[in-house]
């Protein structure tokens, strides 16, 4: 969780990469950041005014303003990024982590971004949606030579469009992106007062495969990942969205995974305000609790947080809020193995029957490979959430200040708004037709369907 302390570091390390050395070098200094916690949003020290975004568990990168231009200076390079606490991976990243941090600029503002390429081979920088000279497009092959090791290149344009964009190499990228090499560049509106909310998270989805016991992504994996992340991070290492009861709120989130995710909210209804594209007309808006994020797609979402409370917020793929998980494992619910488990313990001891009940651990620890996260691990007020991966929670309080970003602890619900557990009386429950009278036990509980013919409707 982001606390008071990495805030100030934050705010130390921004003022640190605006120093008057770097304004009279020919090249901008390329601040960097060595923490994975969420940076306060960073305020426009020059240029024109807008409302800054809060990246997720990342950070913005300074700029200097040079001739009326906004120069960036981003440096390709190998990083460690905590995943979570407990877990760190080698992937490649830009100026400290991964992902990058996020660019942003004014709509018409001239922009200049200098690339330095640190890693072992040649990478670009595409500038995903953005209408700008087709020279400055980032395809390694078509539209300039990769940057080889060790050299800068410098790209230039004019930021046309305000809105949701993300950057990431177009040079051996199946590798570099699922190294982790991309990052968020949001253009804001020439007008502050223009699609103007109270709190603005960004943050983009993206996915790992790396073994348990092992610190680096296996990069030929096209579909089964077993790290799920918001922002290279995994629940119960994302930090909580915090906002003000009322706020007006929109978080934007880019997909640079190999597949969809439906991102849901609970308690509250949102519109889509933005696309790839742009922002949609007011007219052309409805209401969701979840919307779907398809490959290489940018989505903001809006709504009014009108209602207090710690609030989900997760991909509702059921495998994607788990940690590094195995898919060829049977199911083992209903199964009565413990004559087995007795068998196994005599050759192998402390082995243990697990899955019989379903999945939940109840905070059962097992022994794990080093740097490996448990596959859902979080604990809440009430005891072990059974999450991992694209989860966190959204933070709803009265009486928040303004840039008041910080984790404010669980909501405490207030009397008669809470589930709990019935004590009065219990009528006979009815059973579903064809189970068991009795919680499944012994041989005999196995229902096993044999022969005879079978029909589907
Ligand atoms: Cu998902």
């Amino acid at each position: 969780m982001t606390t008071r302390r990495s805030f100030l570091s934050g705010a130390a390390l921004v003022g640190a990469g605006m120093v008057s050395k770097a304004a009279i070098a020919s090249l901008p200094e390329a601040a960097t950041q060595s923490s994975a916690a969420t940076m306060p949003p960073l305020m426009p020290p020059n240029g024109r005014p807008y409302n800054p975004v809060v990246t997720l568990n990342g950070w913005t990168l300074p700029w200097r303003m040079k001739d009326n231009v906004k120069e960036f200076h981003l440096v390709a390079e190998p990083v460690v990024r905590e995943i979570a606490p407990g877990m760190t991976a080698n992937l490649w990243g830009y100026n400290g982590q991964s992902p990058g941090p996020t660019i942003e600029v004014v709509e018409g503002d001239r922009v200049r971004i200098f690339v330095t390429n640190k890693l072992p081979e040649h990478t670009s920088v595409h500038w995903h949606g953005q209408r700008l000279p087709n020279g400055m497009d980032g395809v390694t092959g078509l539209t300039q030579p990769g940057i080889e090791p060790g050299k800068t290149f410098v790209y230039e344009f004019v930021a046309k469009d305000a809105g949701t964009f993300m950057y990431h190499p177009h040079a051996d990228e199946m590798a570099q992106m699922a190294m982790g090499m991309m990052g968020f560049w949001i253009t804001h509106p020439k007008l502050p007062s223009q699609h103007a909310v109270d709190r603005d998270f960004v943050f983009l989805l993206n996915a790992y495969d790396i073994d348990p016991g092992s610190y680096t992504p296996k990069v030929n994996t096209m579909l089964d990942f077993n790290l799920w992340t918001f922002n290279s991070r995994a629940f119960p290492g994302i930090d909580a969205m915090v906002v003000r009861k009322d706020d007006r709120v929109r978080i934007r989130v880019g997909n640079l995974t190999m597949t969809n995710h439906p991102i849901h909210l609970h308690g509250h209804r949102f519109e889509v305000t933005g696309t790839d594209g742009g922002w949609v007309p007011p007219s052309a808006r409805w209401p969701e609790v979840t919307t779907d994020i398809a490959v290489g797609q940018m989505r903001a979402i809006e709504f009014v947080a009108d209602a207090p409370g710690d609030w989900s917020f997760h991909c509702h793929k059921a495998h994607h809020t788990m940690n590094a998980m195995g898919h060829a494992v049977p199911t083992m619910i209903g199964v009565d193995h413990s004559g087995v488990a007795q068998r196994i313990n005599n050759l192998v001891p402390g082995y243990m029957v697990m899955g019989d009940k379903g999945g939940a651990m109840n905070g059962m620890q097992m022994p794990l490979p080093e740097n490996t996260l448990p596959m859902m691990s979080g604990q809440g007020p009430f005891g072990g959430i059974d999450m991992g991966g694209m989860f966190t929670t959204l933070k709803v309080r009265e009486g928040l200040a303004h840039g008041d970003y910080q984790d404010p602890g669980w909501y405490q619900h207030p009397a008669g708004t809470l589930a709990h557990e019935w004590a009065g009386e219990l009528p006979p429950a009815p059973r579903a037709p064809g189970m068991a009278q009795e919680p499944a036990s012994g041989a005999g509980a196995l229902n096993v369907r044999r022969g005879g013919a079978m029909h589907h409707e």
